[in-house]
């Protein structure tokens, strides 16, 4: 219809996109013959039928195992080449990916693989495309900062392909100050910082980020919503918030998307961007998760707009960088 077509029409930023969460199960298939991993799945449509997630952590089970069929160099670079595919289709200019080295490493493979693969993708998309990428590095918050620390250690030699550090997986119970010393070293080196906050965290979480790890961006931050101070202090600092609307209704961090809170934030000021998380699991790419959100809210063309500027001023381009692609 009309709002598709505007949607599919407006150049877009993703800036929240886990790779490994763009494993598309036809892809998992693949990989896992080719490397001869066992996965507990007879069908694709049997791997769809287990993604009936009620929680964050539902999710994360089935994501940490979906990414054990991840060996090779050129296995990164599939998956990412597939993601980039897919996103260009969207009309998506400019892609900032995570990726979580430890959900690697702890099953024997080098990190030097995965960001290899991952980087000979986004070179390749940039240099046929001029699709403009950035890395994040993601620390798993469910195990150490000692261990963050050794993937910081290991991401040394490819600091110059490294824009930023992440923080994610299961977050009620492991708040932002664990983290607060290696997000100081991460600093001192130069990096950007993001944490994962306020998805299933109280907006406390949302404020140790802010005021621990000194992030420059929110990803997602719902639950900021609860606190009107702090909504005042993410407006007054002009914080993008990377929002995940098919996500937070697969994750149940909504009832429904029709309740989706993504023109409040709006309303309220905030720099909030739409992004699709963990496509391959969640039901779609950036946009259909425009889509899924605008007809629930019944969003203007004006609304669409600013959501797409937000993803580039939001963005870690540069001023240029963002001018040449808005
Ligand atoms: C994630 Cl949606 C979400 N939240 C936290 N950690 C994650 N890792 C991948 N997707
Ligand atoms: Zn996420």
């Amino acid at each position: 219809d009309e709002r598709a077509a505007f949607i599919a029409g407006l150049p877009k930023a993703e800036l929240h996109l886990h790779i490994e969460g763009s494993l598309e199960p036809e892809l998992m298939f693949a990989l896992a013959q080719r490397n001869a991993v066992a996965i507990p799945f007879a069908s694709v449509e049997d791997v769809r039928a287990a993604y009936a997630f009620s929680n964050l952590q539902d999710f994360l089970d089935i994501y940490y195992q979906g990414m054990g069929v991840l060996i090779a160099e050129q296995d990164f670079y599939d998956l990412t080449a597939a993601y980039l595919a897919r996103a260009r289709a969207d009309n998506v200019r400019h892609v900032e990916i995570f990726f979580d080295p430890q959900g690697h490493t702890a099953r024997g493979v080098a990190f030097d693989t995965v960001i290899a693969g991952i980087a000979r993708a986004l070179d390749e998309a940039r240099d046929r495309h001029g699709l403009t990428s950035r890395l994040i590095l993601c620390f798993l918050r469910h195990l150490s900062e000692a261990e963050a620390e050794a993937t910081l250690d290991a991401a040394l030699p490819w600091l110059g392909r490294i824009a930023g550090v992440g923080l994610d997986s299961s977050e009620v119970g492991h708040p932002p100050s664990k983290f607060e010393r290696v997000f100081a070293r991460a600093r001192d080196l130069g990096l950007k910082c993001v944490a994962h906050a306020g998805e299933e965290g109280p907006p406390a979480y949302v404020r140790e980020a802010l005021d621990l790890l000194r992030v420059d961006r929110i990803d997602h931050g719902n639950r900021s919503l609860e606190d009107a101070a702090l909504v005042r202090r993410l407006t007054d600092a002009a914080m993008c918030l990377t929002v995940c609307p098919l996500s937070n209704v697969r994750l149940c961090v909504v009832d429904d998307i029709a309740a989706h809170p993504l023109r409040t934030m709006l309303d309220a000021g905030l720099c909030a961007t739409v992004n699709s998380d963990d496509p391959a699991y969640f039901g779609g790419y950036v946009n259909a998760n425009y889509q899924a959100v605008a007809d629930a809210l019944d969003l203007s063309r004006a609304e669409l707009v600013a959501l797409a500027r937000n993803s580039f001023t939001g963005s870690f381009l540069d001023a240029d960088g963002q001018a040449r692609h808005l």
